[in-house]
């Protein structure tokens, strides 16, 4: 039964959740779109949420738009209204247009604390409220205590850092479906009201929400049921502290009306009571209504049947690629010429993907398989073409030429040649360089084809610096062709303050390789290249304006100051665990078939652009069926990879004593004697403004100083699965199959990040083996819910590169691992990770954040090198402008 005080959120005024509400505003029927808002007004709606995330729309303009005109509608604009976006730029435009006090829906510490406090200080600027996500660094909070865990930092810094009232901070710790036939889902309703007891007693003022509709998600096609679900959720979640919630509250039911054994067996699952809970409310469910289930069109071969062209569209459509030669074949003797059959049916086939890709109704693996048949069909007819002396490439007119390469000194090129294949399904033509490619050969490619755009792509930090150097030496070679900047580190920020300002023609951050079309469209298109242009140069002088107001603003204390704030840990009472062996262990040929378990499947997702948590995801409305195919190829592949033995899985292990001398340098001893030093592990110290709540880390805290007495001990590793895997991708890319190609690579680094788990469990429980009876599943693994921590160079705990090349040394790793490191201290293959183990009880991870010269000064001594150098390496971390720091000092 709901009481009073909770507050209902309506959402059908939500593109994303009211097909009808979408379909209005996509069709521009506002008045239309006006009476949707108005009934959930008049049905007890409380505050109206807004959203208008939709591929075919503009956002900012539709939610500007929705909003002047509820203003004007005084029995709908009574009611406060939420801006509902996972865009910034939809947000903003929501507040500066919304009337009286809104609310902000949402951020999260996602992308880390920076982004998360300059939003937040702008809504505050605007007077709105916000709704904050748990969802930080390292993912969406699942469990009781990860929620209230990232809630609690939210808190801390929005009233801390930001001033925020806090009664204005909605938290949504988020609700996700019970009862999906995994275990570990059992606990995700008892965790979100166990974190809702916890936040409204240990977080004064602040509220908490929830999208209520998603605990029932798997029980769709029975709303008898999901709303019965609905209102016992809520009976339970209310009473713990839930304020509001997104509802369609004309449909639940009053709580005591709900059959007895119905809510029994419902309660039974929110509270996960009993192993059968979810079979038992199966049971009743059924006796309600059957599951639905999609019609699959594997067996369906009615489409063979159709003509030729019709025959080759839907192939292309559906990325079907079995009958792809004999069909081009088949076209190709009816065509005149064999580059009819490209500009006719396959053009038709790729301009409909294309249009279905825009609009949001195909994802990015079905498009790359759409490439794949369109790739094999021109394959099949180059050699015709060629006969006929045509054009490059043997296709007929393309809509420009673009040089792609992933920078010197990195090797990561996933995100490069998925970006890659969709700019050649709109019928670019790419020249990829592919990787490590040096600044001269993509200046001298550039100007000898006559490229019309240049694309760089970068994974790790040092690859930012070598952009700048890219863009400053285009300049100088006096290339005015746009810049697209990618990959991983790359971020608007860093392209307007770093890049674009080095760089006389224009540079575009492409956060995508959806968005990269648009762009690449509209920097090609003689109508709309100025305007794009101006758009992107105003953008970036207001990032630029931001960015260094934003600067003086964060404020970092002295290098002593945060020493003197360290992780205090009283290492008179403890006893570090001695490992079982001490220094370094090899590994070859590793079972890969032992690895499959630890695969963490969400990255794999999201680098397929697919959004949703694994395996959630698979049933998702939206994306379920893509990411469902996706899975079961991956699947398939991941056999054949383990049974034929496509990778060499290498590894070394090393574990030592070691101590901490000073306040940051890991000493790492070369026996028990702790007599000689084999080399020195150089970490960094946060420096923000902290109080006394929060310490100022270094990893350098959680071993022991050498003046403590205490034997502590350190370990490292370098683990690799990418021995064989360019050889694998190779194989299918001369085929024309990029899709497989990707496949075999985004496997591959799957299987490295699972080797380093997997090793950093044995360690845990053998090799060093503090943690002997640890027993955990693979959700809790990927949740990190054990004892130690392994950070690795590059990770926002250790952000320097450069001390890969300690670790190797200490590791031996080039021999026992046949990986090297690249100038730029990347590891080739590039599935490959490295990084160092800590066991203390208390280790965790963090994020330096930015640092003062004064600490460079002290590492650049520490380390023996020049301050300039540690400069450039930690270019993204420094909390000042080198350069005008350079000036002042000469
Ligand atoms: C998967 C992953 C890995 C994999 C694979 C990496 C590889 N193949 O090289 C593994 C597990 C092996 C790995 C290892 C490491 N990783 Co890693 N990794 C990631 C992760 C989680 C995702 C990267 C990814 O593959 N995304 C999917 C692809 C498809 O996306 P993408 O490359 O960004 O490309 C898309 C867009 O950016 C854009 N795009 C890309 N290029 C271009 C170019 C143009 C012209 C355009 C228009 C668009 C465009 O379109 C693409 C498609 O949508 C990121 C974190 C993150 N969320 O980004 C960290 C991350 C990149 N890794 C990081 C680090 C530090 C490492 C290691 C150095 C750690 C270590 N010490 O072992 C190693 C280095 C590996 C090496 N070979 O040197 C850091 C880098 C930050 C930094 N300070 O340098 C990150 C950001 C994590 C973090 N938050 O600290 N990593």
């Amino acid at each position: 039964m709901m009481t009073p005080r909770f507050i209902n959120i309506g959402e059908r005024t939500n593109v994303a959740g009211s097909a009808k509400f979408r379909k209005l505003i996509i069709s521009e029927d506002y008045e239309g779109a006006l009476q949707i808002a108005r009934q959930q007004a008049t049905n007890g709606a409380q505050i109206l949420d807004i959203n208008m995330d939709e591929g075919m729309l503009d956002g900012e303009a539709a939610m500007v738009r929705f909003l002047r005109m509820i203003a004007a509608e005084p029995d709908i604009s009574r009611i406060p209204v939420m801006i509902d976006s996972s865009k910034w730029s939809v947000i903003e435009a929501g507040l500066k247009n919304v009337q009286g006090k809104g609310i902000a829906n949402s951020i999260s510490l996602k992308e880390g604390e920076a982004p998360f406090v300059e939003q937040a200080e702008l809504i505050r600027r605007y007077g709105a409220a916000v709704v904050v996500m748990a969802f930080d660094e390292n993912g969406q909070a699942e469990t009781a205590a990860r929620k209230v865990e990232i809630c609690t930092r939210g808190y801390c810094l929005l009233t801390d850092q930001v001033g925020f009232p806090p009664e204005d901070i909605i938290f949504d710790p988020n609700i996700f479906a019970v009862a999906t036939g995994i275990e570990e889902h059992n606990d995700y309703a008892v965790a979100f009201i166990e974190a809702t007891r916890r936040i409204k007693s240990e977080l004064p003022y602040a509220h908490v929400s929830g999208g209520v509709s998603n605990v029932s998600f798997s029980f769709r096609g029975n709303d008898n049921v999901r709303s019965a679900m609905h209102s016992a959720f809520l009976y339970h979640a209310i009473q713990a502290g839930m304020d509001m919630g997104i509802v369609n509250a004309g449909q639940v039911p009053i709580y005591e009306e709900i059959p007895i054994d119905l809510k029994n067996r419902i309660e039974d699952v929110l509270f996960n009571r009993g192993n059968d809970a979810t079979e038992r409310l199966l049971e009743v469910a059924q006796q309600h209504k059957g599951h639905f289930s999609k019609p699959t069109e594997d067996n369906d071969a009615s489409w063979r049947e159709t003509d030729v062209a019709g025959r080759l569209q839907y192939a292309l459509v559906r990325g079907i690629n079995d009958f792809v030669v004999q069909d081009t074949e088949e076209a190709r003797q009816a065509a005149d010429r064999p580059i009819s059959v490209i500009e006719g049916p396959l053009m038709a086939g790729m301009s409909e993907v294309g249009d279905l890709f825009g609009a949001g109704k195909m994802f990015l693996p079905q498009v790359v398989k759409s490439a794949r048949v369109m790739k094999q069909a021109v394959a099949h007819l180059i050699p015709f073409m060629e006969k006929e002396k045509g054009s490059r490439n043997g296709v007929g007119n393309k809509a420009g030429r673009i040089v792609l390469a992933t920078v010197k000194g990195d090797v990561h090129d996933i995100g490069k040649n998925i970006v890659s294949v969709v700019l050649q399904c709109n019928n670019y033509e790419v020249i990829d360089l592919g990787v490590m490619v040096p600044c001269l050969d993509i200046i001298e490619t550039a100007k000898s084809e006559g490229a019309n755009l240049i694309g760089l792509s970068g994974l790790i930090t040092p690859s930012l610096e070598e952009m700048r150097v890219i863009a400053r030496e285009m300049t100088r070679a006096d290339i005015k062709v746009p810049l697209l900047i990618g990959g991983a580190t790359t971020s608007r920020v860093h392209t307007a303050v770093k890049i674009a300002t080095n760089y006389t023609g224009a540079t575009v951050h492409v956060s995508d390789a959806s968005k990269a079309v648009g762009v690449v469209g509209s920097l090609l298109s003689v109508d709309r290249c100025d305007k794009f242009l101006a758009e992107v140069a105003d953008e970036y002088e207001e990032i630029r304006d931001r960015h260094a107001k934003g600067d003086r603003r964060s404020t970092r204390q002295t290098l002593a100051g945060a020493r003197a704030n360290k992780f205090k840990i009283n290492w008179s009472d403890y006893k570090p665990p001695k490992p079982n062996y001490s220094g370094l262990r090899v590994f070859e040929n590793y079972d890969l078939s032992m690895l499959e378990r630890y695969i963490d499947w969400n990255p794999f997702f999201q680098a397929w652009e697919l959004a949703g948590k694994f395996p959630r995801i698979l049933d998702d409305e939206v994306v379920g069926e893509a990411a469902r195919e996706l899975h079961r190829d991956a699947q398939v592949m991941l056999s054949r990879i383990i049974d034929e033995g496509w990778f060499n899985a290498r590894a070394v292990i090393g574990l030592w004593p070691a101590n901490v001398i000073g306040n940051e340098d890991i000493v790492v001893f070369s026996d028990h004697s702790r007599k000689v030093v084999l080399a020195t592990l150089h970490t960094l110290r946060q420096q923000m403004a902290r109080d006394r709540r929060r310490a100022n880390h270094a990893l350098a805290d959680f071993i022991a100083p050498l003046e403590s007495g205490v034997a502590d001990y350190v370990g490292a590793f370098v683990v690799t699965t990418g021995h064989g895997c360019d050889e694998a991708a190779n194989r299918f890319e001369v085929a024309h199959d990029d899709y497989n190609a990707i496949m075999v690579k985004s496997l591959s680094d799957r299987l490295a990040e699972a080797f380093a788990e997997h090793m950093h469990e044995r360690v845990r429980k053998e090799l060093w083996g503090y943690a002997t009876a640890e027993s955990l599943d693979s959700e809790s693994l990927i949740l990190e819910q054990y004892q130690g921590i392994r950070p690795a160079p590059g990770y926002p705990a250790c952000p320097d590169h450069t001390e890969k090349k300690t670790l190797f040394s200490l590791l031996e790793a080039e021999f026992n691992t046949g990986v090297t490191l690249t100038d730029n201290f990347a590891m080739w293959p590039s599935a490959s990770v490295c990084g160092i183990y800590f066991s203390h009880p208390e280790s965790r991870y963090f994020g330096v954040g930015k640092i003062e010269r004064d600490q460079v000064e002290d590492y650049a001594k520490r380390k023996g090198i020049a301050v300039a150098d540690v400069e450039r390496w930690l270019a993204s971390t420094l909390n000042y402008d080198r350069d005008q720091s350079a000036e002042k000092a000469a």
